[in-house]
């Protein structure tokens, strides 16, 4: 292709053009440079006018960078599993729990494996209606799950992301190809829907999802959310592939973490071991720019409030019958996946501290739900837990046959779960590390607002960075004297200070719902093709998207400078963009 034939209008013309290579950065840095400091002496913003004006969706205010409303656009959502949306059954995992009411809500379509494998290539399911969303599945090659699913998702990934690189199992070529393999097969059912304006990826399942969607030339924009943390480059290190891994996130227009570390981590997990640089959040590489942002994940708080109270109604037997197993006036609650991230022994061990110097102190009410058992580092850890509880249990149990520790496996109705975290005086959340963890603010949510108690939380749950010290009491997950003197301060906290500590909780959880994450993120997701900030279209490549966007320069050999840069570009351009170019750049 003749490099020259590629005019502005052609550039315009796919979302994906959008997206820089490396050599024409360095052509568009001297326009940013320009625009920035023209930028900083308040002179109008041309590319946001602009961007006005092409804006796809209703009630964009022209250069406020706001938009007000949604647009009306078909959104798929993808992760590895879907939820079951039953009623009558638990959600039993953070996503699940997340992506169900977005999917209800929005209309959106959710893609994910359907637990049955196939022979041979991957089989779509008839699409199921579900609120006003629908559900389609996916059977998956059979020939690559367990090395995709149990091997380099759930024994590699899994613990890296968690910086438990101890957990990790040997490096498996074959389970990495098994991995892309799966991704691939994600990507060609994908391609078989029809219509789709935008995409959302969900998880460290399908890091390349999004790679192999472009490889299919669907340009729509594509955005990948991880509910898990990112570690730092040492740890990364450590994952087998972890550079095609990171290359591979960078198809993605928008790459969502739940916190600000994370974010930071994957951005200099991109300096040091790729070498490459980001402004603002954004990164650069050979296949265009990705915009990397921080989503907390919520909850509905307001829902569970009103499922407590109804509890203590509808479920008063269920919890008056742990309540008279329990050998003391004070109970704390645990609510985990048995997965040994949620760091459930340490607060076992915990409680044994304090029962040993304050016997009668406390009683626990463990829900445990089973997890990936066929795993042997989650059956091991399933089994270390049961013996735990049995050895608390034998120590501090009074001789009328109560015990400190009540031991459930999960597959509560929500509403009923929700009952119990009303009754618990304390919420413990120890885990050892955590992307945000809904049970802490799921806890929170389900006191009452006159006599609440209180939250212990692990220091490396996401929802720390949320849920601050003036708010929960903050632990040490490694250390049971820690955990336990917290558990201890908490039992003992006066109540105007629960109280205050409580208040603070919920609004912060108020001010950003799940509901609120959903729809930010769809919000943010849709610009991506041309509503950034108008400091970053100097990156895009092509200088600037039209003439009303061609930066103001200082002076007319600046101006012919970045001219000639341009010009002197070869561009590498899609087949799709190709085809539509027109004209030349003159
Ligand atoms: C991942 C990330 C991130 C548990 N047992 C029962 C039950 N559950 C529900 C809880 C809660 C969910 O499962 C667990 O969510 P978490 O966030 O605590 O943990 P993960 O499953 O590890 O979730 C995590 C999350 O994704 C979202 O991004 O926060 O960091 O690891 O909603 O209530 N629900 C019912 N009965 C049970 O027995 N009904």
């Amino acid at each position: 292709m003749d490099p020259s034939s590629v005019s502005f209008a052609a550039a315009t013309a796919s979302p994906r053009t959008s997206r820089a290579r490396p050599e024409q950065l360095k052509v568009n840095q001297a326009a940013f440079e320009a625009h920035l400091s023209e930028a900083a002496q308040g002179r109008p913003r041309q590319a946001d006018i602009e961007l006005s004006r092409h804006s796809v969706f209703a009630g964009h205010e022209a250069g406020s960078g706001m938009v007000a409303q949604q647009p009306d656009m078909q959104l798929i959502l993808v992760s590895n599993r879907v939820s079951s949306f039953d009623a009558g059954k638990p959600k039993t995992g953070g996503l699940a729990a997340a992506l169900e009411p977005a999917v209800e809500r929005s209309g959106a379509v959710w893609m994910g494996a359907s637990g049955t494998l196939s022979d041979g290539s991957e089989q779509l399911t008839p699409l199921e209606q579900h609120g006003k969303g629908q559900v389609v599945k996916v059977d998956l090659p059979a020939a690559h799950y367990a090395g995709f699913y149990h091997g380099y998702s759930n024994s590699t990934l899994w613990p890296a992301l968690h910086s438990l690189t101890e957990r990790m199992s040997p490096e498996s070529e074959e389970h990495y190809n098994s991995y892309c393999e799966i991704n691939r097969a994600m990507a060609r059912a994908l391609s078989r829907l029809r219509k789709r304006d935008a995409i959302w990826v969900h998880d460290y399942h399908l890091l390349s999802l999004g790679k192999e969607l472009r490889e299919l030339t669907i340009e729509q924009p594509i955005g990948f959310f991880l509910h898990t943390p990112w570690p730092n480059p040492d740890v990364i290190e450590r994952v087998p592939h972890h550079l095609n891994l990171m290359q591979s996130m960078l198809a993605y227009d928008l790459v969502g973490f739940q916190t600000r570390r994370d974010l930071n981590n994957f951005l200099r997990c991109l300096q040091v071991h790729l070498g490459m640089e980001s402004r603002s959040d954004v990164v650069i590489s050979e296949q265009g720019l990705t915009r990397c942002q921080v989503f907390p994940i919520g909850i509905d708080p307001q829902q569970f409030a009103e499922y407590a109270v109804e509890s203590l109604v509808e479920y008063r037997q269920e919890i008056s019958s742990i309540q008279d197993k329990l050998n003391c006036t004070k109970l704390a609650i645990g609510v985990d996946r048995l997965d040994y991230t949620k760091g459930i022994d340490n607060r076992i061990k915990a409680l044994d501290l304090l029962l040993t110097n304050k016997p009668h102190s406390i009683s626990l009410l463990q829900i445990g739900t089973s997890s990936r058992a066929d795993i042997p580092a989650y059956s091991e850890y399933q089994r270390d837990i049961a013996s735990l509880v049995e050895d608390v249990n034998r120590k501090h149990g009074s001789d009328d046959g109560c015990e400190p520790i009540t031991y459930r496996k999960g597959h509560f109705p929500q509403v009923e779960l929700a009952g119990h975290y009303r009754t618990a005086d304390v919420g413990v959340v120890t885990l050892l590390r955590d992307g945000m963890n809904l049970v802490a603010k799921e806890y929170v949510a389900a006191q009452d607002p006159n006599d609440p108690g209180v939250l212990v939380l692990s220091k490396f749950a996401g929802a720390a960075e949320e849920l601050n010290e003036n708010m929960a009491l903050h632990v040490d997950p490694t250390s049971p004297d820690d955990i336990a003197a917290a558990i201890s301060a908490a039992i003992e906290m006066p109540r105007e200070e629960r109280i205050e500590r409580y208040r603070a909780m919920i609004n912060t959880l108020e001010a950003y719902t799940i509901h609120d994450w959903s729809k930010e993120f769809v919000r943010e997701l849709y610009p991506s093709r041309g509503a950034l900030p108008a400091d970053h279209f100097r990156y895009l490549g092509f200088g600037w998207l039209n003439e009303a966007q061609v930066p103001m320069y200082a002076t007319v050999e600046e101006l012919n400078v970045a001219v000639k840069h341009v010009q002197d570009t070869r561009w590498i351009l899609p087949e799709s963009a190709a085809g539509r170019s027109r004209g030349g750049l003159d």
